[in-house]
């Protein structure tokens, strides 16, 4: 760092140096399914804001996730991997990536180290550039916010074969700068963070320093308890799960409608695609269940604000992902 040999004179601002400008913006997340863009954005911010998991089409949301550092706040929008759709649902998350792309500061395009560059990721540079990007008259590209490449799990490749990678992805599109990562081995980190922040316009923090996400509560919980449930199944049941929390209910005085210190009952839909999915969620004598509300009892409480009853109701919603009444329902 530069700026730590500059004297700090009494009024606080910096002498010997020029001080810098404090940045702001949004920056959307994004890259083909399982690249990596949720475990990025949590070791970003150095708390899971957002679920990860080893099975493509993780991501249902674009979670946003807030980073303050002493000079800069940036609101990382994570997106559902861009992909070729198969249902309707897919569909949707595509169309969730197209909205969170209407309005950011800047773009990080995640590519895998481990992987060739591919067809997918064709599609979204081209996506990209019809969001952000006017052709010039030779051909080339002049970009309308900055692209950044992050090159993610660089721990699974040797240094020889990371330098090739990075030759090749320079040859791929016209990035503003492109950085090596592992979010798994918290290895160049900070350099990410400093990346994406000198890329940043100038402006005001939006947020107070302490919050980390933009989510409802609701959506919070609702998103850990499909994070819990991916864990607890294996692969029994990938991608047929929907969580939505129906209700938050504090309690009150039945005559004054005030407040007192109870327990909030948080009530909770989780819904699959089949009747015979049913038993395999609930768990033999609902241990599944258990399990989850356990484990889940210190977050949930922490995000309501004091201490709650999570009320777990199994739901069958037919063919959701692929039925527009059902996915609208569910929120999609
Ligand atoms: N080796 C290694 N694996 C990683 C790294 N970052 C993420 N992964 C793994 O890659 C898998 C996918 O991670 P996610 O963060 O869920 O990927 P995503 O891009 O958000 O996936 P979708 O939301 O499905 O599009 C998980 O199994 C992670 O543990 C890394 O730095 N190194
Ligand atoms: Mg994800």
């Amino acid at each position: 760092m530069t700026d730590t040999a500059a004297a700090t004179n009494e009024n606080g601002t910096m002498e010997g140096a020029e001080a810098r400008p404090y940045r702001s913006g949004f920056v959307a997340v994004v890259g083909r399914p399982n690249v990596g863009k949720s475990t990025l954005i949590n070791a970003l911010i150095g708390k899971q804001i957002a679920i990860a998991s080893s099975r493509p089409e993780t991501t249902r949301k674009a979670i946003r996730g807030i980073l303050t550092t002493e000079d800069a706040q940036l609101v990382l929008v994570d997106t559902p991997g861009i992909h070729r759709p198969r249902t309707l649902l897919g569909q949707r998350l595509n169309d969730i990536v197209d909205e969170s792309l209407s309005d950011v500061d800047e773009v990080a395009f995640l590519l895998p180290a481990d992987q060739e560059i591919g067809p997918g990721d064709r599609r979204i540079l081209s996506r990209l550039r019809s969001d952000f990007a006017v052709k010039r008259e030779d051909g080339t590209f002049a970009w309308k916010v900055p692209l950044v490449a992050v090159v993610t799990k660089i721990d699974e490749l040797t240094r020889e074969r990371l330098v090739a990678k990075l030759i090749e992805i320079d040859g791929f599109a016209d990035f503003a700068d492109i950085v090596p990562v592992s979010a798994l081995g918290h290895d160049n980190l900070d350099e990410v963070r400093k990346v994406l922040i000198e890329h940043m316009p100038e402006g005001p923090q939006m947020y107070p320093e302490e919050q980390i996400s933009e989510e409802r509560p609701e959506d919070t919980i609702a998103e850990l308890i499909r994070g819990a449930f991916l864990e607890q199944l294996d692969d029994e049941l990938p991608h047929s799960l929907a969580v939505v929390v129906d209700s938050i209910d504090y309690p009150e005085d039945n005559e004054t409608g005030e407040a007192y210190d109870g327990k909030a009952d948080v009530r909770v839909s989780i819904y699959v695609e089949r009747d015979s999915q049913k038993p395999i969620i609930i768990g033999k004598g609902a241990s599944n269940l258990t399990a989850v509300k356990k484990r889940l009892r210190t977050p949930v409480n922490r995000i309501v604000g004091r201490k709650s009853r999570l009320d777990l109701h199994v739901k069958v919603a037919k063919g959701w992902q692929s039925d527009p009444k059902q996915l609208e329902r569910l929120g999609f």
